[in-house]
């Protein structure tokens, strides 16, 4: 498998899959071989006249039989693999997943917040998805679950992840203009390390600017090296002159402190000239806001 089969769930679902695509293929040959073969044996120039078969018990027998057994083969395999998925087991740790307008936030039991999800291999997990904005749609290829995030309603998921590692985690419904990034990864641990990770203090404790910035999901849309992205980079952009488009009308401003601050609280007011208006407001505690801030003054 190209894609590495890392949960509970990923065998059975690839053996589904493998089934109808084989079955799809053999029918494809079998299919288009007759075909090949009828186009060369009846072809006009070797005056052949074909002969009607009329009432085979046999063949009606036979052709209503095996498509049924092999469309009962899919229904079970399918049956199963799906029951797997939705089924939650009763130990469980459950995370919340909130999609939204660019990014991933991973919120666990205890309060831990993060924008990578972290998990103990061999474990249950059980997801409870939404979204704070749009559709979005969960997606771990290497453990084979998707599911719809749904403003204002809650869907689930869970998985055991069964191999160490880090892999993809997607958007796969178009969410707007940075829906290409709105990218994560599933970080496996073995247990005693996702134990120790789980129990450290949450990063709320010591608040620190480039950790909010990953947990309000601002890092999908902006960077902090000079890299342009769907918004200005934040690099160098204290007390940088920037021009806006404030009720229509350009105006070039000194990014100081109170812009910073206006920029996440109403990031509608002053739009920097080049880039769409898109950005939502970002709710934020002040003690966040003058983490951001101070943070971002850092980056000359
Ligand atoms: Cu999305």
């Amino acid at each position: 498998m190209l894609i590495p089969e890392a949960s509970n769930s990923a065998i059975k679902v690839d053996t589904t899959f493998s089934y109808i695509l084989g079955i799809e293929v053999i029918l494809l040959m079998l299919v288009t071989s007759t075909m090949i073969f009828f186009v060369i044996k009846y072809n006009r120039k070797k005056k052949e006249t074909p002969e009607n078969i009329e009432g085979s018990m046999f063949l009606e027998i036979i052709w209503t039989a095996i498509p049924t057994l092999l469309v009962i083969g899919m229904f079970y395999l399918g049956w199963r693999s799906f029951d797997i998925i939705r089924f939650v087991p009763k130990e469980v740790m459950t995370i919340k997943v909130t999609g939204r307008q660019w990014s991933w936030l991973f919120s666990y039991e205890n309060g831990k917040q993060s924008d990578t999800l972290n998990v103990p291999l061999g474990k249950p997990v059980k997801m409870l998805l939404t979204s704070a904005d749009v559709l979005h749609s969960f997606y771990i290829p290497a453990f084979r679950i998707k599911e719809d995030c749904v403003p204002g309603l809650e869907t689930y998921l869970w998985f055991t992840a069964e191999e160490l590692g880090t892999y993809d985690i997607f958007c796969t419904e178009y969410c707007g203009l940075g829906h290409s990034g709105m990218v994560s990864k599933v970080i496996v641990m073995p247990e005693k390390e996702f134990d120790a990770w789980y129990s450290a203090a949450p990063a709320a404790a010591k608040v620190s600017g480039l950790k909010i910035l990953e947990e309000k999901g601002c890092l999908g849309c902006h960077t902090t090296d000079g890299t342009k992205k769907i918004g200005p980079t934040f690099k160098g952009l204290y007390e940088s002159r920037v021009t806006v488009v404030t009720n229509g009308m350009e105006r070039v401003i000194t990014a100081d402190e109170g812009y910073l601050k206006r920029m996440i609280l109403k990031p509608g007011v002053d739009i920097v000239k080049g880039y769409p208006n898109i950005m939502p407001p970002i709710p934020v505690t002040p003690e966040e806001l003058n983490a951001i801030v101070e943070y971002i003054k850092t980056l000359k």
